[in-house]
């Protein structure tokens, strides 16, 4: 089969499931305050499995253990196609419209490097859209007129970077962009280095200004004329 086939499937069919999961929860009773993204992703990841129980190509999904922050999938699921079992990872990212701006976290590059390394590829982010209303949250469409919008990491817009947290970040309205999974693992390790190399400039910039030694020298002029004020009591 051919992999874009592949994956177009993969992607059509949990966006499917997604949108049947916001029909039937169109507005969950969870409040629209502080940890409305974390509650989201308990609901949409309880309602997977559920709604893959007996699906035509999901098997075994799970939802990640409560309390689990450090899980590197909310739900995780096996594709089955013709005796083949392909592990798909699911992060949710649950989106208040009003902040389409921000540029979260969207995990740690080590996750999909593990991922590879055991034999799959696809960790999926699945956004939704919320917006608050009374007495909780509704769930709406973005800007595209999308209540789902649905990428595989290795496709992941080319505006995203790795920052010193060790952490990808992409801006929540970047768009996909189709490439082979080589090319993936080629652009991943560029920004990896590339954002190696930024902290190095950063820790050269600040060791060059340490050197110089005038912000030190000036504190401890400063601090000199301080204690001078006490002594002098
Ligand atoms: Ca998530």
């Amino acid at each position: 089969m051919e992999i874009q086939k592949y994956e177009e499937l993969i992607l059509s069919e949990l966006k499917k499931v997604t949108e049947a999961i916001l029909i039937k929860n169109p507005q969950p009773k969870i409040s629209a305050k502080s940890r409305a993204g974390a509650e989201i992703s308990s609901l949409l990841e309880e309602q997977f499995v559920i709604e893959t129980a007996n699906h035509q190509f999901f098997k075994n999904s799970a939802a990640s253990p409560d309390g689990a922050t450090k899980n590197p999938w909310d739900a995780m699921t096996h594709f089955s196609i013709k005796n083949h079992d392909e592990v798909i990872w699911i992060d949710f990212k649950a989106v208040k419209v009003s902040s389409a701006d921000s540029n979260p976290d969207i995990g740690t590059p080590d996750k999909i490097i593990d991922l590879i390394n055991s034999g799959y590829f696809y960790l999926v982010y699945i956004f939704v859209y919320y917006e608050e209303m009374k007495g909780g949250l509704q769930f709406v469409s973005n800007s595209d007129g999308d209540t789902v919008k649905i990428y595989f990491l290795k496709d992941i817009n080319h505006t995203f970077r790795r920052n010193p947290k060790n952490q990808l970040q992409v801006n929540i309205s970047a768009k996909p962009e189709i490439r082979t999974r080589e090319e993936f693992i080629n652009i991943l390790f560029n920004k990896i280095e590339q954002s190696h190399k930024r902290q190095i400039e950063i820790s050269n910039k600040a060791l060059g200004a340490i050197e110089k030694g005038d912000v030190k020298a000036k504190l401890i002029e400063m601090n000199n004329v301080s204690e001078g004020k006490i002594k002098n009591l």
